[in-house]
């Protein structure tokens, strides 16, 4: 008997266990499905489907044979101290992320290019008043992470004419998008972007990263979306930036502290847009099918589907 451990920490994923169980009853019926915390023996778990897995539980798993991330994301394992080495992880890699990460983010480049948060204010004090408005091709939209979601995200926003430049560690090719990359890439890449899109994961060398002397570097009144990890962002220097104007507005999804408390001024800054990390979320059916795979792939002993690199964290 092959057996998985559901681990979710949130409760939009964990309140829908018996939908997860279903869905993978479906496609895998032989598989024993078991949800936290009725784990039963930890030593016949040999697989672990996972969201933000609390520190030591992987650890306690002794035959454990692939961690599964219920993420494209996967600093939520990395965060833990006590990660067993060795075990290989597979993360959501699957075109309906992909697709509900083009929405997101093309629904907020759309409204920061054509200034629908003013027009709302105008609206609110009955104005009848057009404002500048420069066409797709004349905006530089700038993607940074150009992997599965971010690469998706900017070549279609190319493909309705904006001006799309993007950013990733190594050299990358993107159709319809000037890629730059590295550190030095990165001085160039910022001070063309008009709107800034960040759709990279959470690694030591991301963290924080969006800090005052990052968003100094783009020209006054450059726009900023967030879809990767709320870490990359040092949100005082974001709301000073906002403040002082150099930034004209922010859409986030994704937030130091989630969910966002209830007393964090970026909930009512006037040009800070919120969504609560639902840029793009993982649909069991669509991704039972890459678990069924993974777990047909390691019992024969071949490689995951989308296999994580711990050296590079993503
Ligand atoms: P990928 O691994 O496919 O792509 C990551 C991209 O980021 C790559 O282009 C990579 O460069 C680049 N990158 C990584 N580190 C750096 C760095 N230090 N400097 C420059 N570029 C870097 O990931 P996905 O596209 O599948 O997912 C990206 C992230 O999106 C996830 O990790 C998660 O944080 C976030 N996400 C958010 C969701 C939401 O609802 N808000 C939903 C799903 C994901 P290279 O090409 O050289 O490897
Ligand atoms: C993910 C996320 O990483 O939803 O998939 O943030």
């Amino acid at each position: 008997m092959t057996t998985l451990l559901f681990y979710s920490d949130s409760d939009d994923i964990g309140s829908r266990v018996d939908w997860w169980r279903d869905t993978v009853a479906e496609h895998m019926p032989e598989l024993e499905f078991r949800a936290w915390p009725d784990t039963g023996d930890l030593a016949e778990i040999d697989y672990a489907l996972v969201w933000k897995p609390e520190p030591g539980l992987l650890a306690s798993l002794p035959n454990l044979k692939a961690i599964l991330s219920l993420g494209a994301g996967v600093d939520h394992i990395f965060a833990d101290p006590q990660l067993p080495q060795g075990v290989p992880i597979s993360r959501v890699v699957n075109e309906n992320m992909a697709l509900r990460m083009r929405e997101w983010v093309l629904l907020h480049v759309l409204s920061h290019h054509r200034r629908q948060r003013e027009y709302n204010q105008l609206q609110r004090a009955r104005v009848w008043r057009d404002l500048e408005q420069p066409h797709a091709g004349e905006r530089c939209v700038g993607v940074m992470g150009l992997g599965e979601l971010g690469g998706d995200s900017a070549r279609h926003l190319a493909s309705i004419g904006f001006d799309v430049i993007g950013w990733s560690r190594s050299p990358r090719e993107v159709p319809g998008v000037r890629a730059f990359h590295g550190r030095d890439g990165l001085k160039a890449f910022l001070a063309e972007t008009d709107i800034l899109v960040s759709v990279l994961p959470l690694t030591p060398e991301t963290t924080d990263m969006i800090n005052a002397d990052f968003l100094s570097r783009l020209p006054r009144g450059a726009s900023f979306i967030n879809a990767g990890r709320g870490q990359q962002v040092v949100e005082a220097d974001l709301l000073a930036a906002l403040d002082s104007g150099h930034i004209s507005e922010a859409t986030l999804d994704v937030f130091q502290t989630e969910p966002l408390p209830v007393t964090d001024p970026l909930w009512t800054h006037p040009r800070v847009t919120v969504t609560p990390h639902i840029a793009a979320f993982t649909d069991p059916r669509a991704l039972v099918r890459q678990v069924v795979e993974d777990i047909r792939r390691v019992e024969r002993g071949a490689e995951v589907t989308n296999p994580v690199d711990p050296a590079r964290g993503y």
